[in-house]
């Protein structure tokens, strides 16, 4: 019997997977420094925002898996976050506050009308493993966040110099983030570290980080046919 990975090697795995992250790929690289067209930032802004409004129904899906009340205390705050509650506009109305600085209406983020078929198919594989899986395994999946306040932060440092025709009030998103990121995913890593305890279970969780950074990067990878390579796929691209 394999004995099971010490709890700081476990994190130190996990951590390690951060080399996939989707800030390497080349859609990102070239948005963070300055090589994106209009259209590109405005693919990327439309796209992601069909990602941004599945975080509240996955983050749903593994509450109603929950039994636990002092973890779903905890994570019905990332409903709230996104969705926004009394005073607090939210992350889904902030992200359509980007749209408008970069020159996208609300109506044509809403309408979903540039959502590309790979964004579509790897957000909904996201809501779907959610609903499927544990509750734990799909807290495990959200641990791409490790990464998240990094490339939140490159935005905020990047894209105001090399953007300047984007409008300041966009990044309000970003920002938020960087916050809520960092204190959601030390509940993530807390949950995940302490439930795949056998050194099978840990490889099986070190499997399920690895599904959600492949979602991230094949969202990418859809923008790069359409807006980079402009190989239009699909009726959806203009
Ligand atoms: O804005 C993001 C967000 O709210 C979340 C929730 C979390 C999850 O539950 O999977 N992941 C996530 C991410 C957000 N933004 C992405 C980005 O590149 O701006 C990063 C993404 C993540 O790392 O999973």
């Amino acid at each position: 019997m394999t004995q099971a990975w010490t709890r700081q090697e476990f994190e130190r795995r996990l951590r390690d997977k951060g080399r996939l992250y989707h800030i390497h790929h080349p859609y990102h690289i070239a948005m963070n420094t300055g090589q994106s067209s209009r259209s590109q930032i405005r693919g990327w802004v439309a796209n992601r925002f069909y990602y941004q409004t599945t975080i509240p129904v996955k983050d749903a899906a593994i509450l109603a898996n929950c039994p636990d009340r002092n973890v779903r205390r905890e994570w019905v705050r990332r409903i709230l976050d996104h969705d926004g509650y009394d005073g607090e506009e939210g992350g889904i109305e902030a992200w359509l506050r980007l749209g408008e600085a970069v020159g996208l209406s609300r109506e044509e983020v809403l309408s979903g009308e540039h959502v590309l078929p790979g964004v579509r198919f790897a957000c909904d594989a996201y809501i779907n493993f959610a609903r499927r899986a544990s509750w734990q395994e799909a807290a495990c999946s959200s641990l791409t966040e490790l990464f998240a306040p990094e490339i939140h932060q490159r935005r905020l440092d990047n894209w105001p110099e090399h953007y300047p025709w984007i409008d300041a009030d966009g990044y309000r998103y970003f920002r938020k983030r960087l916050g809520e990121a960092r204190r959601d995913v030390e509940h993530g890593l807390e949950i995940t570290l302490d439930h795949f305890r056998t050194r099978e279970q840990q490889r099986h969780a070190l499997g399920i980080l690895q599904f959600k950074l492949d979602i991230l990067w094949t969202m990418l990878d859809a923008m790069q046919m359409a807006y980079a390579f402009k190989l239009a796929p699909f009726h959806s691209c203009p």
